[in-house]
């Protein structure tokens, strides 16, 4: 196999708060049992676990609006895990972000983004999820902030709280490619509209294939010479073959869409760091969510069935 070895970086991000519901905090600890770093080192990879991160107790902050659950974690663990992406998106480590709920998107990408504008290069995000994540703090219903992150990292306005101060490096929405939705609110859906977000509904993905729709934004990140950050929610995939996620949504990728996502993106060589969020190990069968989403990162760092011949018959 001709796999480029990487030196992959794990850090745990158990992060509980932005989620309707608990058990998000024992997703590191499950992608660890599930045998990550063994599925990578077998791929010729070498790899270091960070352990879990915690965050700093934040002193005291009035949410903008009463609805939201957790502000305050929200804020504590936006800032521990910037500093970190910010240190590890420097350096010559691929990281890998072992979540936690989807709200730790906002710490992880903001520092992907703070450290690719030192090297001088645009930030892409491919957001795998069922839904947009693209609420503000005024907007949302539910008051769960994993609903959030992504507006924040847009520069939407009203996050300030978050890093002590406006977002410095936010992503151009037009570098954001959202693929797999099939649940967006109606106040998300016009932000996403005006802001010019990329998103590929399900529909799409049934109408002109999954593989179709990702290469362009492929080719428009090599053009940019972009690195490419890529967030991969649990439910993304069908909850049919990935039940332990608290917000399943009917109607997601199958197993060979999502390998496909990953296989193309191994090929690409261009992805720089890696979220992988959700996960609930509570609402998992057997471990089976926990070992698919292995699998799927197995496929990001090469692992394929059969190598293509380089020559033609
Ligand atoms: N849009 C809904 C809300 O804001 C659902 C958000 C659910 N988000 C996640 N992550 N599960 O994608 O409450
Ligand atoms: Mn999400
Ligand atoms: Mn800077
Ligand atoms: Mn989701």
């Amino acid at each position: 196999m001709n796999v480029v070895e990487k030196q992959i970086v794990l850090v745990g991000a158990p992060v509980d708060e932005g989620a309707g519901q608990r058990g998000c905090l024992m997703g590191p600890d499950a992608y660890r049992t599930a045998g990550l770093q063994e599925t990578l080192q077998e791929l010729g990879h070498s790899v270091v676990d960070h352990g879990n991160l915690s965050p700093a107790e934040v002193g005291s902050l009035t949410p903008p609006n009463r609805i939201l659950r957790n502000y305050r974690a929200y804020v504590a663990w936006t800032r521990a895990l910037h500093q970190k992406a910010a240190e590890l998106g420097e350096g010559p480590g691929f990281p890998i972000y072992l979540g936690g709920d989807h709200a730790m998107a906002a710490g992880t990408v903001s520092g992907q983004a703070r450290a690719a504008a030192a090297l001088g290069r645009p930030l892409f995000v491919l957001w795998l999820d069922a839904h947009s994540d693209f609420h503000t703090l005024d907007s949302t219903a539910s008051g769960n902030l994993h609903g959030t992150p992504l507006a924040f990292l847009c520069g939407l306005p009203g996050f300030d709280d978050l890093l002590g101060s406006p977002l410095e490096h936010t992503l151009k929405p037009q570098n954001v490619e959202i693929l797999g939705v099939r649940s967006i609110d109606d106040a998300e859906r016009n932000l996403l509209v005006s802001h010019g977000v990329g998103v590929s509904d399900m529909r799409r993905i049934d109408e002109e294939g999954i593989g179709t729709l990702l290469k362009p934004f492929l080719e428009r990140v090599r053009a940019e010479n972009g690195l490419l950050h890529v967030s991969l929610d649990v439910d993304f995939l069908d909850p049919s073959i990935a039940p332990a996620v608290g917000t399943t949504v009917p109607g997601g990728a199958t197993f060979r869409e999502a390998h496909l996502v990953m296989e193309m993106l191994h090929d690409s060589g261009l992805v720089t760091s890696l979220d992988l969020v959700e996960l609930n190990p509570f609402l998992d069968e057997r471990g089976k969510t926990a070992r698919l989403m292995v699998e799927l990162t197995g496929s990001l760092f090469g692992r394929r069935v059969f190598d293509r011949p380089t020559r033609s018959f």
